[in-house]
């Protein structure tokens, strides 16, 4: 069985957002036209509280994109996103939510970022997204969302180690830094992760 996983398509990681991905909403029309293509659909949504360690502004002197030492992991700092109850953390208006039916949030520990759908960075809490799918029979799964080389990239690192099959929908997801999905992207390829385009699957 085959799941479509979309990944935090907020309003801030859209044009006009705090944390804006260049054309990020262009995705949205792609990824509504796919959905039923699948068995099941689920989501994940970013959502922190307000003194969340990510954030520029909870490190005096620090400023948005500086990197940090964090219990001994690199963090990068970003500007204040996916504010609990925000207009800013909500799935933007544009996706069709009629065939999602479950959405996993993350993010909610102050003290710990989390960007993968599956665990927090340090990979010490599970959402339980791994154990629903697997409850619902699914062995294989399509990624697609926002950022494709941040939040999409670490979900399907952790989807591989899982022993998901994976496969990113390349036109339903966008990075923040373009060059930096070009490097995922060859790694990903070489973890045979399957790399598509929506008309593939249609
Ligand atoms: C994301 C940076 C910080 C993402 C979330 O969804 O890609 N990026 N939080
Ligand atoms: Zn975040």
């Amino acid at each position: 069985m085959k799941a479509l996983v979309i990944i935090d398509i907020q309003n801030d990681f859209c044009p006009g957002g705090s944390l804006e991905v260049p054309n990020g909403d262009e995705i949205i029309p792609v990824i509504n036209k796919i959905q039923n293509s699948f068995d099941l659909v689920v989501a994940t949504q970013d959502w922190h509280p307000a003194d969340h360690v990510s954030f520029a502004s909870n490190h005096q002197g620090k400023n948005s994109y500086d990197k940090i030492n964090l219990f001994g992991e690199e963090q990068v700092l970003w500007p204040d996103h996916c504010v609990q109850n925000s207009h800013g953390a909500q799935i933007h208006s544009g996706l069709d939510q009629k065939k999602i039916e479950a959405i996993f949030r993350k993010g909610m520990d102050p003290y710990i970022d989390s960007y993968s759908g599956f665990f927090d960075n340090g990979h010490k809490k599970k959402t339980g997204i791994a154990g629903y799918l697997r409850d619902k029979g699914v062995s294989m799964l399509f990624f697609c969302g926002l950022a494709s080389d941040i939040c999409v990239y670490y979900s399907i690192r952790d989807a591989l180690n899982l022993n998901f099959s994976s496969v990113l929908i390349e036109d339903a997801s966008k990075p923040i830094d373009s060059k930096n999905f070009y490097r995922i992207k060859d790694e990903l390829i070489k973890h045979s992760v399957e790399i598509v385009k929506s008309n593939d699957i249609l």
